[in-house]
Formats: C-alpha cells, structure tokens, sequence
C-alpha cells in the first residue's frame, strides 16, 4: 500500500507525523487550525504541495471553528487563519496559492452553511486532484526515463511531500510501473535529512531500489558514472524558468552541468509563480540547532554562528527540463512554461 500523507475524515483532519520517521509511522488528528499552522512550521508536514493542501485543510478546520452569525464575520474569521496559516513557511508558493483559492470560493458563496461546506468540498477536492496531478505527472515524466537508469533525487519530492504518490518521486514510480528497471540514489540532504528520513523510507516502502549517499557524495558519485540522470521536486518556479528547491539542490545541478547528466525538474502548475522576480522570493532561514544537531545530538560547539537558508536557486542554464501535469517544458523555458499554461485552459 503506497502512503497517504494527508487525509480528510469526519471533519477532522489526518496527516502523518513526519519528525518521527523514519523510525515510528504516527498520524496526528487535527481540529483547531492554529494547529495545524504550528505543524507546517515544525514539518510534522512538510513539501510543498502537501503544505498547500494542509493549509486549504487549515481553513476548512477555522470554518468549522468558528461561531460567527453572518457572512462577513466568517469571511474575516477565515482571513484570520488564512494570516497565520500563510505566516509559516515563506518559499513554497503552494501555500499561497491554495488558501487564495480556498479564500475566493468562500466569498463566493452566499450562506454560513455554503461557506463552510464549500471550503470543506474545495479542500476535499483539492487534496484528490493533487493525486490525480502527481500521476499525470509521473506519466508524461517517465518517458524521459530508461531501462536500467540511475537517478538521483535530492530532498523529499515524494508521497511525502504531497497527499500521495509523489512528484519527482511520482514519476520514479511511474517508470518503474512502466515495467524498466531503475535504481535511486538519495541524499542525505542535511539539515533535516528529509533524503535519509523520507525518501529512503518510502523508497523501501515500495520496494524501489535507493540508495543512500552523504551529501557530500555527489560528485564522486556522478564523477564515477554511478548516476546518469538527477530528478528533483520544486517550491517555487518562476516563468523563467528559475528553480527554488530545498537547500542543495543547486549545488546537485552544477555538478550535473559538469558532468553532463541530465537534470530535471518535476511539479505541479501550482508550484509556479509567474509574477515575481528571483529577487523578489524569500528564502526561509530556519533555527540553527538544525545545523548543531543531528536529531538530538548536539555535533557543534556552544553559541556557533550559523547560517540556515532552507533553500536555494537553480537558474534554467543548469536545467534540462521541467515535467508538469500537462506536459514537459524544455529550455527556452520562458516560451515553454508560456505555453504549459495556455494549455491548460
Ligand atoms: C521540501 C522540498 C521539496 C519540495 C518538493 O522542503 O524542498 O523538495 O517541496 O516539492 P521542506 P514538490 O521539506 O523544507 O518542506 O513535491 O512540489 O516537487
């Protein structure tokens, strides 16, 4: 049974503990938003189309929670949540993006009893559409993909990092369900090691051949030819095509560069953001006891500097192309990622 991270259940929301794996499979109930806002900032949900779907799930809870008597005392409840659960993570666009949408239907909507119902539904289809997304995505994805590859992946783009199935991890398995044979090599991807903890995890889980490789591996193992294609997952794409992915990621693609290994991207239309400017993203600094510690292992001395940007940016020079549910965008990626959304309307 492949995992599902999130899920939706007698208006109470289910998401897998993710700070405990790999070591304990847990899921946690939530009914209070504020919760759930504290659990995108800690990772207990993490990856950016799983945090989109848990702050749409967010707003259902606060629609559910609160008591008002009139339309537009519930709408200013929800802009409320919709403030806290958007002030916990700053990079992956996901989470914008679904609590606008979550927020433009509930003004739709006419009656207390409409709103809270429509948010439910909005959340509810949102979470089975991500699913839907990740498998159209894993087909167009592993046509780029050969019998007997090895592909390195960086982070948890995963089952993990969305409701189910994946996205750079979707299209993984969607190769190997096309019946060729790969191999997968993870990162460790320290601070957090969402590579060790995550993928290794639900890699094995499914049986798909990983693994595991320091960070610092990278270019011995590209330099020595045991990897010849790089799959990654995205928080943010801008429509020229730069990529913001978990911290790393853009040493993973130079090295990629050098060594002539094709790197691709791979997520949802969700994930772009086509009206900023690179300079305009933030990048989220995280606490340094991520970097001190390994778990609750201090490995750094006493009141250490340190500087914890959770993610970088690849510039499209470095990207060979980038797989979306409806198609692949290949490089000039301005025209590309132009017409991947013409394309969907
Ligand atoms: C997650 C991360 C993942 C992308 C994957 O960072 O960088 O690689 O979110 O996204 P964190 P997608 O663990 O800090 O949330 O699934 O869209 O490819």
């Amino acid at each position: 049974m492949t995992i599902r991270t999130i899920e939706w259940k007698d208006n109470v929301l289910i998401m897998i503990d993710q700070t405990k794996l790999p070591n304990e499979l847990v899921h946690i109930q939530f009914s209070d938003y504020k919760d759930v806002a504290n659990a995108i900032k800690n990772l207990v949900v993490r990856g950016a189309p799983a945090i989109g779907v848990a702050g749409a799930f967010g707003l259902a809870l606060a629609a559910l929670q609160s008591n008002a008597k009139t339309k537009d005392v519930l709408i200013q409840d929800l802009e409320t949540a919709k403030k806290i659960l958007f002030e916990t993570r700053p990079t992956a666009v996901n989470l914008s993006w679904s609590l606008e949408k979550i927020m433009r239907i509930a003004k739709q909507s006419q009656t207390i009893s409409e709103i809270k119902e429509s948010v439910i539904d909005t959340a509810k289809q949102m979470a089975d559409d991500d699913i839907k997304i990740n498998r159209t995505m894993g087909k167009h994805g592993s046509q780029l993909f050969d019998n007997n590859d090895t592909i390195m992946t960086h982070c948890n783009a995963g089952a993990l990092a969305t409701v189910a199935y994946g996205t750079a991890l979707g299209v993984i398995r969607a190769t190997k369900e096309s019946g060729k044979n790969i191999k997968v090599i993870a990162t460790e991807t320290r601070p957090v090691q969402q590579g060790s903890r995550l993928t290794a995890f639900e890699l094995k889980h499914d049986g798909i051949d990983v693994s595991l490789i320091p960070d610092t591996a990278v270019g011995y193992t590209m330099a020595n030819r045991l990897v010849n294609k790089v799959i990654v997952g995205a928080d943010r794409i801008l429509r020229t095509g730069y990529v913001f992915n978990k911290i790393g990621t853009y040493q993973v693609a130079i090295l990629a560069k050098q060594h002539g290994i094709p790197f691709y991207v791979a997520a949802p239309l969700s994930t772009f953001d086509l009206k900023s400017n690179p300079e305009d993203v933030i990048i989220e600094q995280r606490k340094g006891n991520e970097v001190t510690h390994i778990g609750e292992k201090k490995t750094a001395p006493d009141d250490i500097n340190v500087i914890n940007p959770a993610f970088d940016m690849t510039p499209p020079q470095l990207i060979t192309g980038i797989i979306t549910e409806v198609g692949i965008a290949k490089p000039p990626f301005e025209d590309s990622i132009k017409k991947l959304f013409q394309a969907k309307k």
